[in-house]
């Protein structure tokens, strides 16, 4: 699937773009089905030492995840998606050709309480060595509105550097732009409808909001590379070796 030259337009221009319904209802509820399974299996072995990380502290009614962690690596449906050639085209024309998954992550964004995503840079936490090479392809497994706490975005913010983020002393793996560089970039809301795909550049700030809906607001993020890429300096520890070659 092409994207027109008006599409490349704004994905340059805004650093990110949204296709909608690349993906149907069979494939987003199997999806569902699939990682909550794997949910509820990874939560029963939570050492206690992991749990900040993983289990959303927004929610106090129960015990959910907020995230979980290289969904390509772990379940088969995710090395199907992230295979699927409608998707793979896209990434190519965002990054160029032969592309990889090098980190992917399921966010749960539970009702009535899921946590926010504090505004972050990828590129920060990735530390590539050609910020270029870098693309997120985001799947809405469930509609993202302004309530469930879809992505916002700093649109443009691409074009400028990659800043120092910092985290609060309790979670230093929560990496997020300092107030006094958000002060100045206004953020857009991005909804996004079931089986649509958010495409955002690795230098673009991006924050979520909490749920405070009554519906969930779950998604799948498979981070791409191009074929010169890697993550040369890393803020937290990816594991290469879980490096999925697409094309
Ligand atoms: O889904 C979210 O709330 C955050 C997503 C995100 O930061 C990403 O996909 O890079």
């Amino acid at each position: 699937m092409p994207l027109s030259e008006g599409d490349l337009a704004v994905y340059r221009h805004t650093g990110h773009l949204t296709v909608a319904g690349l993906f149907d209802r069979g494939t987003t509820d199997a999806l569902i089905a699939d990682i909550e399974q794997w949910g509820e299996a990874f939560l029963a072995d939570l050492p206690a030492d992991q749990r900040a990380w993983y289990v959303d502290g927004g929610v106090r009614a129960r015990t959910v995840l907020r995230k979980l962690d290289n969904p390509h690596h772990h379940r088969a449906a995710v090395r199907d998606l992230a295979r699927t050639p409608a998707l793979v085209g896209l990434v190519e024309q965002f990054i160029g050709p032969g592309v990889s998954v090098y980190f992917s992550q399921v966010f749960f964004k539970p009702p009535e309480g899921g946590g926010p995503k504090p505004a972050h840079q990828d590129n920060f936490y990735f530390g590539p060595n050609d910020l270029e090479g870098v693309v997120t392809a985001w799947i809405a497994l469930d509609d993202a509105t302004l309530e469930n706490g879809c992505l916002y975005f700093g649109e443009g913010s691409q074009h400028g550097p990659v800043y120092p983020h910092v985290a609060p002393p309790e979670e230093p793996y929560n990496l997020q732009l300092p107030p006094e560089i958000l002060a100045r970039q206004p953020m857009s809301p991005a909804p996004v409808r079931r089986g649509g795909v958010s495409f955002h550049h690795g230098n673009v700030f991006h924050q979520s909001a909490p749920n405070l809906s009554t519906r969930w607001r779950r998604a799948i993020a498979l981070h791409y590379v191009n074929a010169h890429t890697f993550f040369e300096q890393p803020a937290l520890p990816y594991d290469d070796t879980l490096k999925l070659r697409i094309s």
